[in-house]
């Protein structure tokens, strides 16, 4: 007699038949046994950074698991590669890749609750060392997450003090110079004292954030984040949190905050909002009443009820545009910005006191608008941007708009400066093979006139110059780089400061003053 087999009977051969099964890995087990200690089980970060897709998404390929199997070199980060398979590691990497089920509050009580000023801190009632305090320079080191204090005039590093992990963007000085403010990927605001040459404290402004900027008086700080959905104003003071505002469009949804910027003339600042046509004015005087007459009309009848100007302090403008904008470049008045569109194929210039788009440019190639810079060329002032993914630099005229030359370079640059005593702009080769490469160029001719290669194979970027303008420093920006020091005039090497994958430096003085040549 034929007996009538069940499909469960015989799926349970089938799996006998193919010996014993193996379980996929869990990758979230893995992470809560191995590295929640230190990034927190909410993934939010602790000891060591957040693991979240917000913060990971700069990382390309198969470099998240190469970090999880071989650590990270000048850190606590330890290697797995001897503890996990690779199938394990690929499946904490996909768990730490995932969205987070719901984004947490990190309002006013969460980021207060992480305010850390430290006890130790003495404030010095003058500099504690003798060199000029206007003419120290900062040289951000992301290969160990520190920062070095250099004297300007000797290239003395006065102190090198750990900074958050991964700091981007410009630091922000307090208008006298004494204070600068750091921040990192992470949302954590640091603040430094340079006559002490100590920290003052720290504070998590945001969960996953952009960039600072700080007020004209000094008094407030602006964060800018992706996450949560919000800009941080804090008080430069005691880093306690003024607020925390939900960044909500015109149409009712919400935007990550690309960029904050200082607009001094304006007392204001200006956001760059990433979902949003929209550009976001914050006044920064209690006295707001100017910026906000007559910007209505720009915007589609209808909607002025949504729109109506707020007053005082912190009081937002909203500016329409077409499409969102990214990456500012400010005219020296600011009155005007440039910006880019998501497909990085032009320029949209803003005028700020009518509140509307005034120009448009052709900038194909992804322009870095936030690395302009403007300077007197030959009677008229004109501002430069590099572009991200072609090899050159587009050089416009701040009058008409005008696309006064392009100047073909040896690849994508990120970086550009020079200073007012200077002939010279000074531009990176970021990306390609001639990352080794800085081009000079004359400020009036609009021609390179040297390229220099003072570091063969390896990047050679970002540019800062001394107070004078004397000295021009460049980052070889490796592992066990260095910052070179040349003479800005014969462009010769004048000495050179081993240093830990330098990135940005940054003069008190050029700073505070917007000295032309610097990128805002
Ligand atoms: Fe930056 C400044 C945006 C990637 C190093 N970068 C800025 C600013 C913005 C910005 C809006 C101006 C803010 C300020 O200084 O207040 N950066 C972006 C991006 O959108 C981009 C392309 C992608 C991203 O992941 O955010 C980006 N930036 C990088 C890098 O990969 C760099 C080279 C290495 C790093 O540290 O992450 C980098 N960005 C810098 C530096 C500055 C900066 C050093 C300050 C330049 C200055 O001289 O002021």
């Amino acid at each position: 007699m034929i007996r009538h087999i069940a499909f469960s009977e015989i799926a349970a051969i089938a799996i006998a038949l193919a010996g014993p099964v193996r379980a996929d890995p869990d990758g979230q087990m893995i992470y809560n046994d191995l590295c929640a200690s230190c990034h927190a089980e909410s993934r939010l970060g602790g000891t060591g950074p957040a693991l979240i897709p917000e913060s990971l998404r700069r990382l390309r390929g198969d470099q998240l698991e190469a970090v999880i199997a071989n650590g990270r070199v000048a850190t606590q980060m330890p290697a797995f590669s001897a503890t996990l398979s690779e199938t394990e590691i690929a499946a904490v990497a996909a768990y730490v890749s995932q969205p987070l089920d719901v984004t947490p509050d990190w309002r006013k009580a969460e980021i207060d609750a992480t305010r850390d000023l430290r006890d130790d801190y003495v404030a010095a009632a003058a500099p504690v060392f003798t060199g000029d305090p206007m003419n120290v320079t900062l040289v951000v080191e992301t290969g160990d997450h520190h920062i070095s204090v250099l004297d300007g005039d000797t290239f003395e590093v006065l102190d090198r003090f750990a900074t958050p992990y991964a700091v981007h963007g410009g630091p922000k000085f307090s208008p006298d110079g004494r204070f600068v403010f750091v921040m990192s990927r992470d949302g954590w605001v640091q603040k430094y004292d340079i006559w002490s040459l100590q920290e003052v404290g720290r504070v998590r402004a945001g969960l996953n954030s952009r960039n600072i900027a700080i007020s004209h008086d000094g008094k407030w700080l602006a964060v800018a984040n992706y996450l949560p959905h919000t800009f941080t104003i804090l008080s430069t003071a005691d880093l306690s949190v003024v607020q925390a505002r939900t960044v909500t469009a015109v149409d009712g949804n919400e935007s990550r905050v690309s960029a904050v910027y200082q607009a001094p003339q304006r007392e204001s600042f200006i956001l760059a909002l990433k979902d949003a046509p929209e550009i976001w004015e914050i006044a920064t005087t209690e006295d707001a009443g100017p910026f906000y007459d007559g910007f209505v009309h720009s915007y589609e009848k209808g909607m002025e009820e949504s729109l109506a100007a707020e007053e005082g302090l912190f009081a937002r403008r909203r500016i329409k545009v077409t499409e969102p904008l990214d990456d500012f470049f400010f005219t020296p008045d600011y009155r005007n910005l440039i910006g880019t569109n998501r497909g990085g194929d032009k320029g949209v210039v803003v005028n700020l006191i009518v509140g509307r788009e005034i120009a448009e440019l052709p900038l194909p190639g992804m322009p870095h608008l936030g690395s302009g810079i403007s300077w007197e060329s030959k009677g008229r002032k004109v501002m430069a941007t590099p572009h991200l993914r072609e090899g050159r630099l587009s050089v416009i005229d701040t009058k008409d708009w005008s696309l006064v030359k392009t100047i073909e370079t040896m690849g994508p640059g990120f970086f550009l400066r020079s200073h007012e005593n200077t002939r010279f702009v000074w531009a990176d080769v970021f990306f390609g093979p001639h990352r080794d490469k800085m081009h000079i160029i004359d400020k009036d001719s609009l021609d390179i006139v040297r390229t220099l290669d003072p570091a063969p194979d390896k990047t050679v970027a970002h540019i800062e110059f001394t107070r004078d303008g004397s000295h021009a420093l460049v980052s070889i920006w490796e592992d066990d780089g260095a910052v070179i020091v040349y003479d800005a005039k014969t462009l010769e090497e004048v000495t050179r400061l081993p240093m830990r994958k330098p990135s940005g430096k940054y003069n008190v003085w050029n700073k505070i003053t917007f000295s032309d040549g610097t990128s805002h």
